[in-house]
């Protein structure tokens, strides 16, 4: 079949080498910091190659408008062919009525399911920002809090889990159109069932916004909004290790609206290499394989959470149930800011967060949120966990002794290579 990628144009890094050796070279660079460093993003994964190869396809270059069977551009049998094996490979998995896979991201799935099911100035009852929520729940720097009227529910504070009362007591005074469950630094399993009692109590749709959780759901650790939630929304790149993308599982009754919400309400072509790109990414997720992966993302993060905690970086919560590990480390005697500037010298890539009441503003933030996708993906378990807990805490108190700890780092990728090379 000649050179890598001449059986249909999939990525050919040599061809880019050849073409343009300075983007090249920067795509190195960064194998090179993906492979040398500990990436704790809870927002990131490592796709497969095959999900790489689709993304790099010449389906990238088709304009498909519309929908398999209704496109507004000519040639697109192949894009029908993939946008239909990838809706019919995620009805599979997550047992949906209707599934639209066009979203550009998350935040373009959340925009469709507010077009799909609201008019502007609708009210909308969803978790605050600062305790756990996402910028589409409603902030005012987005469309959501801009456009709509968001009454914000949070955590409780003597257990920093959502107060399900509260929320029901504030549906009752502001009777919400949507309510929105879901949050992106939230480590607790969130009760739907409860949620869709809320809602059905005030004649509210409810929207259950799982970007995070949706690999987890895939491989069955943890549970589905899908019989629950009139519309879920949800990204293919975190936990479900797919593209950079999003999609939208909705019930029947409002899959016209849905898909009219994405397109042409909300986007205009789909970027039919990330369908395709998806496709492949379901199809991985209906394997055995991935279920053991989901799993141990979840006793991996149980174990860093425990770790750390034996480290005086307080768990929020006390604990986690999904793949992320939020933890205050005020105790620590210092900031969120400073842990992950000397964590990201220590060659330990997360990220700061707020926690819930939390005093400082979000760019300093007394929280981590470290995420276990990554590591997983790399076939790290418990032990190495363990080992990882001890990095960050050493890192995260003392600049001193960044040095000792980005040689443990080195040891532990070397270990457990992301892209093992040959
Ligand atoms: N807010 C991003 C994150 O969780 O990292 C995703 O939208």
């Amino acid at each position: 079949m000649g050179r890598p990628g001449s059986e249909f144009y999939g990525a050919d890094p040599a061809a880019l080498a050849r073409g343009d050796p300075e983007v090249a070279g920067v795509l190195r660079e960064e194998l090179g910091r993906v492979r040398g460093r500990l990436q704790l993003i809870a927002s990131e994964n490592f796709a497969s190659p095959a999900v790489l190869a689709a993304l790099g396809s010449v389906l990238g270059n088709k304009y498909a408008e519309g929908y398999p069977g209704g496109r507004f551009h000519a040639g697109c049998e192949a894009a029908d062919r993939v946008e239909r094996l990838a809706v019919q490979r995620a009805k599979e998995l997550f047992g949906a009525e209707h599934v639209n896979v066009q979203p550009y991201s998350g935040s373009t799935a959340n925009l469709a399911a507010f077009v799909a099911l609201l008019r502007p100035r609708d009210t909308v009852l969803a978790m605050e920002l600062s305790h756990g929520g996402h910028l589409t729940h409603g902030s005012r720097s987005n469309f959501s809090g801009r456009w709509f009227d968001v009454v914000s529910y949070g955590v409780r504070r003597d257990t920093e889990t959502i107060d399900y009362d509260e929320v029901r007591d504030l549906a009752l005074r502001h009777r919400p159109d949507m309510i929105i469950c879901g949050a992106a630094a939230y480590p607790r399993t969130i009760d739907f069932a409860v949620f869709r009692g809320i809602a059905d109590e005030v004649g509210a749709w409810l929207l259950a916004d799982v970007a995070h959780e949706i690999g987890l759901i895939a491989g069955g650790a943890a549970p589905s909004p899908v019989p629950y939630a009139d519309v879920v929304t949800f990204t293919t790149h975190k936990s479900l290790r797919g593209p950079r993308g999003g999609g939208i599982l909705c019930t029947s009754e409002v899959a016209g609206r849905v898909d009219r919400a994405v397109f042409p309400f909300v986007q205009g072509g789909p970027l039919m290499n990330v369908v395709a790109a998806k496709a492949v990414a379901f199809g991985e997720a209906l394997r055995p394989e991935f279920r053991v992966y989901a799993a141990q993302v979840v006793a991996n993060a149980k174990a860093l959470v425990q770790a750390l905690a034996e480290e005086d970086l307080r768990p929020v919560t006390g604990g986690t149930d999904t793949h992320m590990a939020l933890v205050d480390v005020r105790d620590a005697g210092t900031t969120g800011v400073a842990a992950e500037t000397n964590c990201a010298q220590a060659g330990i890539v997360l990220n700061r967060n707020t926690v819930p009441y939390d005093p400082e503003p979000p760019r300093v933030a007394s929280g981590l949120r470290l995420g276990t996708p990554c590591v997983t993906t790399q076939g790290m378990g418990v032990p190495e966990m363990k080992e990882i807990a001890s990095l960050v805490a050493r890192a995260a108190r003392d600049p001193g002794a960044i040095t000792s700890v980005a040689e443990r780092v080195a040891r532990l990728t070397a270990g457990h290579p992301a892209y093992p090379p040959g």
